[in-house]
């Protein structure tokens, strides 16, 4: 059975453009007017370590193995619903090409991320061992966002492979920077459904908890309702 049919009720909804950034970037907020609260996720890591592949998967559960070396030039946002404790809140992932990170296109697609999917191939070291660089640019660039460790391809075996060892090194190195750590294969589906599930958890539990100390000092945000918050509803019976 594939893990996407458990929130079938869902609509997705897909954007791409190729340089020019038409709609205005979200902002951070818990709960908008429109809808349900929208947390934008963008892929970071290298060329190569599959984070299309991850986008695709999130945007209609397709894989595609290249056989020819296509990178990802612009921009790609899709969003897709989630049910988190029977609340609904959306997930808005974009995508870019490693290449791209330095190039003009950096500012805007890290502005205003509440998580960066820190993405490495669990079958070449060199992409894993890059990552500092990346979070370093997270933290520059995306002030705020949680970061979250990926190693696709977990289908794959080689020498180069990173190691158990590897990544609880990495974690110690990390301190509490990272908020989650998972291991996938977009080509055999595992694991990845569970990742954005469990990504869309830990960012809706951190905006409640912002949200709840917010309405202790008293300061709601305009666009912000309360009407989302499960302590909130308790207090109303
Ligand atoms: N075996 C295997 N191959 C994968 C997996 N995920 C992606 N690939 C392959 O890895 C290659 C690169 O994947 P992409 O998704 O294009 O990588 P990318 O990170 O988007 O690359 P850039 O856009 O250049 O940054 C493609 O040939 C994919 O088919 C996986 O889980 N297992
Ligand atoms: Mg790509």
């Amino acid at each position: 059975m594939p893990e996407q049919t458990i929130a079938p009720e869902h609509a997705i909804i897909t954007y791409s453009f190729k340089f020019i950034e038409k709609s205005p970037l979200p902002k951070k907020s818990l709960t908008m007017a429109t809808g349900p609260p929208n947390y934008k996720i963008i892929l970071c890591g290298e060329y190569g370590v599959g984070k299309s592949s991850i986008f695709r998967r999130f945007m209609n559960d397709t894989f595609t193995l290249e056989t020819s070396k296509k990178s990802t030039i612009g921009l790609d946002q899709s969003s897709r619903g989630f049910n988190i404790n029977g609340t609904d809140v959306k997930l808005t992932l974009w995508d870019t090409g490693g290449m791209e990170r330095m190039s003009f296109i950096g500012s805007s697609y890290y502005r205003g991320a509440h998580a960066a999917l820190l993405c490495y191939s669990v079958k070449n070291k060199e992409t894993f061992t890059i990552l500092s660089q990346y979070i370093l640019d997270i933290v520059m660039n995306a002030e705020g966002a949680k970061i979250f460790l990926c190693g696709n391809m977990a289908d794959c075996e080689g020498e180069n492979q990173v190691t158990d060892i590897d990544i609880e090194n990495f974690e110690r190195e990390c301190g509490d920077v990272l908020s989650g750590m998972y291991k996938i294969s977009c080509k055999d589906n595992s694991g990845v459904f569970d990742m954005f599930k469990d990504m869309a958890r830990v960012l809706h539990q951190e905006a409640l908890g912002k949200m709840t100390l917010r309405r202790e000092l008293n300061v709601i945000r305009p666009g912000e309702s309360p009407e989302n918050d499960e302590s909130q509803k308790k207090k109303c019976c």
